[in-house]
């Protein structure tokens, strides 16, 4: 008999893939957790039965949330990452030596637990112990409301806006965000897909601005995995303007699979459908 995992987006469409086995299945206090062996992306974390991360397409997710910012910012060296219990974020940061430290705050221990144990190569970091990486299992918005000034770099790699994660979408917590970060720091978050979620995008958008972010700017990419594919993270900053201010040189001697500096600044200019629907 054949076993398929879909991820409904709402009831008329989805997205499914053939499972092998599934070799975890929990209730943590905050979320339903699997973990499973797929035929064609390798084994698949879902929370609350949606797409997380998979081996086979992370390395553009985590990348993509990633290099941009580290790229765009002169010097970063404090970095606090908001969920991401998987560890692929800090991954990708702990590649960059100018990194001083990174604090990871992630609200569900059993992510993290399941990630260690079942997707090594995304949680390498973790299970190393980096000296560089503080790992606090918390509620993020109480750990921004108590950090001022800060961090370099403050990105938010959250589930979608249901559940856990609904108060990370909120103006209060923008502009906790804009307080835990230096003046010159640089905030970024997924922003879920431009195709389906447009009003998602919308009220991101004006809920940074009212947390008074000079420069709110959306970019994307492809996540097969994720609903339409198509997929979009946000950054701001009252410093960096990543439309004009993307470095054209600069030296980024990273090992990537996805992420290249052209790729980074062109990711920046948006299909009309997605900029007619936020422009100024
Ligand atoms: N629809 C899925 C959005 C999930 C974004 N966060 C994924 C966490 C991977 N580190």
């Amino acid at each position: 008999m054949e076993l398929w995992f879909t991820e409904k987006y709402g009831d008329k469409v989805g997205f499914s893939l053939k499972v092998k086995e599934t070799l975890f299945a929990g209730e943590s206090p905050y979320q339903t957790v699997h973990v499973l062996d797929t035929h064609m992306f390798g084994k698949v974390l879902t929370l609350d039965g949606l797409f997380m991360t998979t081996d086979r397409d992370e390395f553009i997710y985590h990348e993509m949330i990633t290099h941009p910012v580290m790229y765009l910012h002169d010097n970063p060296q404090d970095i606090l990452v908001i969920g991401g219990g998987d560890g692929g974020t800090v991954r990708e940061i702990l590649k960059h030596s100018c990194v001083n430290k990174v604090v990871l705050c992630e609200i569900d221990d059993m992510v993290i637990e399941v990630s260690k144990k079942f997707l090594p190569e995304i949680a390498v970091e973790l299970i190393n112990k980096n000296p560089k990486l503080e790992v606090f299992v918390g509620d993020g918005i109480k750990y921004v409301e108590d950090s001022k000034g800060i961090f370099d770099i403050l990105i938010v790699d959250s589930t979608d806006p249901i559940g856990p994660a609904v108060g990370l979408f909120s103006v209060e917590f923008y502009q906790n965000c804009k307080r835990a970060l230096k003046n010159d720091g640089i905030f970024v978050a997924q922003s879920e897909s431009p195709f389906y979620d447009i009003n998602i995008i919308k009220s991101i958008k004006l809920n940074l601005h009212d947390a008074g972010f000079k420069f709110v700017r959306f970019y994307y990419s492809y996540i097969p995995t994720y609903p339409s594919a198509c997929w979009s993270w946000v950054m701001a900053s009252d410093k960096y303007d990543p439309i004009n201010d993307f470095p054209e040189v600069k030296e980024f001697n990273i090992r990537t699979k996805y992420f290249y500096p052209e790729l980074g600044r062109a990711s920046f200019v948006l299909p009309l459908f997605f900029k007619k629907e936020i422009e100024d």
